[in-house]
């Protein structure tokens, strides 16, 4: 398959250790990718669904201790603990071969392991990174088959070069104690063990094109970001493309997919999907950025997805898609908790058990059917709206920079950053409410820079040194915004309707990066002047709209310690130009009359 002497020898070392009985390499073809299906449905590793209902999709369950990406057996190993950085689990490199070489040794016995060549990235552009998987799950390379471009093509392209990134993951014996994925950055190398839940296992995905690839951006001048694309085409037919960055659980793939309300509509905005999940970033010839989504798939927690929230993503997973961990019945559908229409009257839920509606627990409360986290997989060309420019390989070019989170209090819908680096800052002090889909106490905070916290290849103090000398080559840097969709009233209800709603906020914001659109000052960034932002159509009172962009100073010097607090841990690392953001914004607040 390959002549490539560094990647044969790479493959054989592997196979050493693995001891699979066969090795099959991943061609990119259909009639591979069906044989492969043929195979997994007869193991019972993938089931089909009904084909009328649920034309080429299949089924799959993980098992029930390996539904989420596990961030505490997730590390990162480099020579120097400090390289890691204080916001990432480190492990010394010998240590860590090691201890997965242990669990890997034998692991593919009676097992096939598959070559799976990809791209993250259009092959022939500057963007694109090359990498090769070897796994011993088909599940893996259905997946890897749609979220990437894969197969001989790739081959061809990486031609004798080392240069690619070597991912080896087994699924081992499922065992969380016998499960680690490690991260080798200085050897451009990915070890995965021990579980089959896609954010693990699908190496392009988090892995490489999120934790290797910020390593590599740091060191060749670019960003890899965990954000979504969007162009926003206005009725004059110009185009503007938003790279933003939420953590999990804002509605990162419903805003990608967003569907502009009625008035917007007629007066002729449309939205075009680029990416839901991940942007790599570069400073083009021209001096502007240029995004790319090195992917070629979603995959998007389906509870939640409807015709209401994301009837885009809704038509996407029609057809060609891999559900898992949702509910599925005895005839071949699949459901999920916020899903399309009343659920089944019975089924299997995500964990293999009986389910019928209105179950509860011992303490009482519902049972549900698809696990929180299970997802689809589904072909980025399905969506309705992609963007024509979805695969450009230069990239589309970026008018703005968005960064946002859930917050009941403090945040406004939105405001604008001073500069780049106060917009570091922004960014740099980014945070989000747990919710019940993740693992924490609910309502309180967590600090997520850039969304990158669990994403981070390196050091998080030189990832905003990067992020800053970044910016001072940037002769004309993108503005950045923060945004808040999920502010709260006294009594709990949210403030602003979001959803389609967001485009009102993301047009202000692409009027302020031309120059455009009326806003105020405040210690904190612009807000949108009252009336700037179109409320047309809208049923929603002045004083709603006040209390959307209140700024309340004592309530962010109180933020502000938590600010201070979440830096300390970098001591020395972190950039003086944050702490300096840190004083100036504190004097703005104090100045503002809150501080006593
Ligand atoms: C994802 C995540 O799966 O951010 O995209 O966890
Ligand atoms: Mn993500």
């Amino acid at each position: 398959m390959t002549r490539n002497k560094a990647l044969q020898k790479w493959v054989s070392e592997m196979a050493e250790l693995c001891q699979p009985d066969r090795i099959v390499w991943i061609d990119g073809s259909e009639e591979q990718k069906r044989a492969l299906e043929r195979e997994a449905m007869a193991s019972g590793e993938i089931i089909k669904l009904d084909e009328e209902k649920w034309p080429g999709c299949f089924y799959h369950r993980t098992a029930t201790n390996d539904v989420a990406r596990t961030e505490h057996l997730t590390y990162i190993c480099t020579s120097k603990k400090e390289d890691a950085g204080p916001t990432n689990n480190w492990m010394e490199p010998a240590e860590a071969y090691r201890q997965a070489g242990a669990y890997f040794k034998g692991a593919m016995r009676g097992r096939t392991m598959y070559v799976i060549p990809f791209a993250m990235g259009p092959l022939g552009s500057p963007f694109t990174k090359i990498g090769i998987e070897l796994t011993d799950s088909i599940y893996v390379v259905l997946n890897m088959l749609i979220m990437t471009r894969a197969g001989e093509d790739i081959l061809e392209q990486l031609g004798d070069s080392d240069n690619f990134t070597r991912g080896l993951h087994s699924k081992g014996d499922l065992d969380i104690e016998k499960r680690l994925i490690l991260h080798f950055p200085e050897d451009n190398t990915i070890w995965s063990v021990g579980s089959g839940y896609g954010g693990n296992v699908l190496l392009g995905k988090k892995c490489l094109s999120l934790r290797i690839a910020s390593w590599l951006g740091r060191q060749e001048g670019w960003l890899a970001e965990h954000m979504l694309i969007m162009g926003v085409e206005n009725p004059e037919g110009r185009i503007d493309y938003i790279a933003a960055a939420f953590p999990s659980a804002c509605g990162k793939t419903n805003l990608a997919m967003l569907i502009p309300p009625e008035p917007l509509q007629k007066q002729g905005y449309k939205v075009w999907t680029v990416g839901d999940d991940i942007a790599w970033i570069r400073r083009g010839e021209d001096g502007r950025l240029w995004a790319l989504n090195p992917e070629t798939g979603f995959f998007g927690v389906a509870p939640g997805t409807n015709s209401k929230t994301n009837p885009n993503a809704l038509a996407t997973i029609r057809q060609n898609t891999i559900f898992t961990n949702v509910l599925l019945t005895h005839d071949g559908d699949v459901w999920w908790e916020g899903g399309e229409g009343e659920p089944p009257a019975e089924g299997i839920a995500w964990d293999g058990r009986p389910w019928k509606p209105g179950m509860v627990d011992e303490g009482g409360k519902p049972i549900p059917g698809a696990h929180p986290n299970s997802r689809f997989t589904a072909p980025i060309k399905q969506c309705p709206i992609i963007s024509p420019e979805w695969d450009n390989p230069k990239g589309v070019p970026l008018t703005a920079i968005v960064f946002g989170g859930r917050r009941s209090r403090l945040a406004p819908l939105v405001y604008e950053a001073f500069s780049w680096q106060h917009g570091v800052y922004v960014g740099a002090t980014m945070a989000s409410e747990i919710t019940a889909a993740q693992y924490g106490k609910q309502g309180q905070v967590r600090r997520d820079p850039m969304a990158m916290l669990p994403f981070c290849g390196y050091n998080m103090a030189d990832y905003f040194r990067h992020w800053l000398e970044f910016g001072k080559t940037l002769p004309h840097p993108p503005k950045i915004f923060h945004v808040n969709w999920f502010r709260k009233d006294e009594d709990g209800s949210f403030l602003w309707p979001g959803y389609g709603d967001n485009l009102r906020v993301l047009n202000w914001i692409i009027e302020r990066a031309h120059g455009g659109g009326a806003a105020v000052e405040t210690p904190i960034g612009y807000v949108p002047a009252p009336g700037a932002i179109d409320m047309s159509g809208l049923d929603i009172s002045e004083d709603t709209v006040k209390k959307l962009f209140e700024v309340d100073a004592r309530d962010w010097l109180e933020e502000l310690e938590d600010h201070r607090r979440f830096f300390e841990q970098f001591g020395d690392r972190l950039p003086p130009e944050i702490m300096e953001e840190y004083h100036a914004l504190k004097e703005r607040l104090s100045q503002g009359g809150a501080a006593e």
